[in-house]
């Protein structure tokens, strides 16, 4: 039994929620510690598929514990449409299989409102591209100290307070810069007051949870993608937290003494979905191509995702920010039948050769992809279960990233089903 951070390697939607109900088994206990309900973490276990956005992805599991982080921004509404969804579908979500830390941080109306209005407010090449969800306006409020807390929805007088004070703010900036109709302290207090009440069922201590549970194991289950970290990836174009392994510790409330295992999912290409700088975006051809036969749409808004070859420069920073002991290659089978493969092994800039990404804001976007190119191999191996029944040319393409970046790839996921999965 071991301690198991799964985090994305690239920009987000690499398979980390088909992973991290593949590696349930392993543990007692499964924590989310950051980011919030713009994850779109998808499972199809028998053919039947079902997308988490809040809660942990080892929730199909009967026997293990679920766990939401302090580091998590939780939109209450949200949770409970998850928790009846659930329920419906005849998952067991009682509190004694479900925790909230009493320190996560509740996404309002207000924010979901902000994140909106002032991505409408943005022009063209400025916007972001959020989902939408608030997460950003959260975690603002949170860093400024003005944040609502998942306890505080228990104590009526302090929530009822903290909302009005948090709309003199809100409201000046809604109404008076982005010309909106004021919200209402009053509807907002009487909207929540229903899912607040329960929701304080399923607070607690979940630092105490994860000690109780070290011994069993506990899978730390990362959102968005190490290039979306708010101080890693490629800002401004990022999302809100810390992505990276090491924000597991602080987001979940443990020591990071306790982690035996990182595991870098890596999808087999690269997709971001979004604005921001993408060097091996393909617009047409194997792009359009990668984009149709890996039915690449957000799990959370549905947008399309962009996509491109693999990128061994972003995933090389990936190794150094995260450590990985292992890397799970997922959407393999989404390439069959393409001729010839490329891979990104450094990038042109400013008249250097760089096996890194450049740091400064949007050079990402300036840079030229240097690209190997590999064949490529015909023929669907979704139904391949052992790693000799795979194409050589595919065996040929694992072997190169295991080569580049010196990091065994352990599972190889040949298609969306928990079944469609090679352990080596
Ligand atoms: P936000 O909403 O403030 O976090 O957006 C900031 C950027 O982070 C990106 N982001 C994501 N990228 C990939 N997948 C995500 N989850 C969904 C999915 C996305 C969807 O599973 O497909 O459905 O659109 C995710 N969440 C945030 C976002 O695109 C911005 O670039
Ligand atoms: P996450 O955010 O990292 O959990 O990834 P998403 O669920 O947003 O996106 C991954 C998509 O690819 C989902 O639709 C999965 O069902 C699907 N998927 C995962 N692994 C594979 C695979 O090996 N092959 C194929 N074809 N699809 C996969
Ligand atoms: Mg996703």
């Amino acid at each position: 039994m071991a301690n198991i951070i799964v985090m994305g390697a690239q920009w987000g939607d690499e398979g980390k929620g088909k992973i991290v109900d593949l590696l349930t088994t392993e543990v007692g206990a499964i924590a989310r510690f950051q980011g919030g309900n713009n994850a779109g973490h998808t499972l199809v276990v028998g053919g039947r598929k079902t997308i988490l956005h809040l809660i942990p992805s080892g929730i199909l599991h009967q026997d293990k514990l679920c766990l939401i982080g302090n580091g998590v921004v939780l939109d209450p509404f949200v949770f409970c449409q998850e928790l009846d969804r659930l329920a419906a579908a005849g998952v067991d979500v009682s509190p004694s299989r479900l925790l909230i830390s009493k320190k996560t941080h509740i996404i309002m109306p207000y924010h979901r409102a902000i994140d909106a209005a002032r991505e409408q407010f943005k022009s063209g090449s400025e916007k972001i591209g959020t989902t939408g969800r608030g997460i950003g306006p959260c975690y603002e409020d949170k860093a400024a100290r003005i944040g609502i807390r998942a306890a505080d929805l228990a104590d009526e007088a302090l929530l009822r307070r903290k909302i009005e004070n948090a709309l003199v703010e809100k409201n000046a900036l809604l109404h008076g810069l982005y010309g909106q109709e004021p919200l209402s302290a009053e509807n907002i207090f009487a909207e929540l007051l229903p899912v607040a009440r329960r929701l304080t069922s399923y607070l607690g201590d979940v630092s105490a949870a994860i000690q109780a549970h070290q011994d069993r194991g506990v899978l730390f289950e990362g959102a968005q993608g190490t290039h979306l970290d708010i101080d890693h990836g490629t800002y401004p174009f990022v999302t809100s937290s810390n992505t990276v392994a090491g924000s597991a510790s602080a987001g979940a409330g443990c020591t990071p003494r306790l982690f035996d295992r990182v595991v870098a999912i890596v999808k087999a290409y690269t997709t971001r979905v979004g604005a921001g700088p993408f060097p091996t975006e393909l617009s047409d051809g194997p792009g359009e191509y990668m984009q149709k036969q890996g039915a690449e749409f957000g799990a959370t808004t549905g947008r399309p995702r962009r996509c491109g070859w693999l990128d061994l420069v972003v995933l090389r920073e990936s190794r150094r920010l995260n450590g990985p002991t292992e890397i799970a290659l997922t959407k393999l089978d989404v390439l069959g039948g393409l001729d010839e493969l490329r891979l990104c092994v450094a990038y042109h800039y400013k008249g250097a050769e760089l096996a890194y990404p450049p740091q400064e804001e949007n050079a990402m976007a300036h840079v030229e992809p240097v690209y190997e190119t590999m064949p490529g191999w015909t023929g669907d191996i979704s139904g391949c279960r052992a790693y000799g029944d795979l194409p050589q040319a595919a065996r040929d393409y694992i072997g190169r990233i295991e080569e580049l970046l010196g990091i065994p790839v352990r599972i190889v996921s040949v298609g969306p089903d928990r079944d469609q999965t090679i352990l080596r």
